[in-house]
């Protein structure tokens, strides 16, 4: 093997060429979402396997108006949410905050300034009384600058259940970080998928149609395109397991032969022996005694929390912890 290049362009490359020369092989999930990636999700999103979305969308319909009475107090607030996308959930949230007439600024921060921009131009079309300022940047720096540009109440949502793509540790780490942004006064909503059957799980990581195991392969697909790489994406199958003790599904992608792929750009060969694993994604499932204990790690507290009709998925209100 190659010796580790000490200079790396990019975080990517740095990333591909540690998890590509671990034992066991790994790469993180983030990296699948390029354009491709994107589009790809946005289809798994409209799966009927994909649960999850539907879930959400159920909890916000049935649970409109009571959300929407507890996130409002005297003197207004500002809605922040992290990972804004098409925003076609928070529409029903900001609709009934329009029509009971409260008093608040909705703030959508996406990696995306593209999705932003159509996200601002379908309220503008959609719900024209919105007050709405956009934010483009990643979830980290925007926690840190949140003062900058909210200097209201401030109510944070963070929907689809993305905390259950980082492993427990750092899902800490990732609500410590929304805590230390916010007061006494201010709340979070969240969604956690719940443990369930866990054939529905399984059903919602591999789905007949192909779509999840190419958003999957996405990540070697990618580094084909940036980093000069010939792998064959044929010679690899998307392999999802689901274990109801921790709740955790994992997604594989697992060679099918003894294989060698050359990664140009790092100057690195990868030996792949038959059916070894590339682990690529944890999609974490939940429960009320993980997630207060998640909270509580981080300084926060359960408030209330709404379900939707199957018990499927939650979406809890925290408060941060005096
Ligand atoms: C974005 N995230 C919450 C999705 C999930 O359910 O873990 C990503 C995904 N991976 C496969 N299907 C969807």
């Amino acid at each position: 093997m190659k010796t580790t290049p000490t200079t790396f362009q990019s975080a990517f490359e740095e990333d591909v060429y540690k998890g590509l020369t671990s034992f066991p092989k790994y790469l993180l999930s983030k990296y699948i979402y390029d354009e491709k990636g994107d589009k790809l999700f946005q289809q798994i999103m409209a799966m009927p396997e994909y649960y999850l979305t539907n879930c959400e969308l159920n909890i916000l319909k049935k649970h409109k108006s009571a959300i929407a009475e507890i996130i409002n107090k005297k003197g207004g607030f500002d809605l922040i949410e992290l990972g804004a996308g098409d925003g076609k959930k928070t529409k029903v949230l900001l609709k009934e905050l329009v029509d009971k007439e409260y008093d608040f600024n909705y703030l959508p921060i996406d990696i995306s300034q593209s999705v932003l921009e159509e996200l601002e131009n379908s309220l503008k079309n959609e719900i024209p009384e919105i007050n709405v300022k956009i934010q483009q940047g990643t979830y980290f720096k925007t926690l840190e600058n949140l003062a900058d540009y909210s200097n209201r109440r401030k109510v944070i949502l963070v929907l689809g259940s993305n905390i259950g793509n980082l492993l427990h540790e750092n899902a800490i780490e990732f609500l410590r970080n929304i805590q230390e942004a916010m007061t006494a006064e201010d709340m979070l909503f969240m969604g956690f998928d719940q443990k369930k059957d866990p054939q529905k799980i399984l059903d919602a990581y591999n789905d007949a149609t192909g779509i999840t195991e190419a958003f999957n392969k996405n990540l070697l697909t990618r580094i084909n395109k940036e980093l000069d790489a010939d792998f064959n994406t044929d010679n690899f199958i998307h392999w999802e397991t689901y274990d109801p003790e921790s709740g955790t599904a994992k997604s594989f992608l697992v060679s099918k032969e003894n294989q060698k792929v050359a990664i140009n750009k790092l100057d690195l060969e990868v030996s792949f022996d038959a059916w070894e694993s590339i682990h690529t994604e944890i999609s974490q499932k939940y429960d009320d005694a993980v997630v207060e204990w998640l909270a509580k790690e981080a300084g926060l507290e359960i408030q209330t929390s709404f379900q939707d009709n199957n018990n499927y998925y939650k979406n809890y209100i925290f408060r941060k912890k005096m």
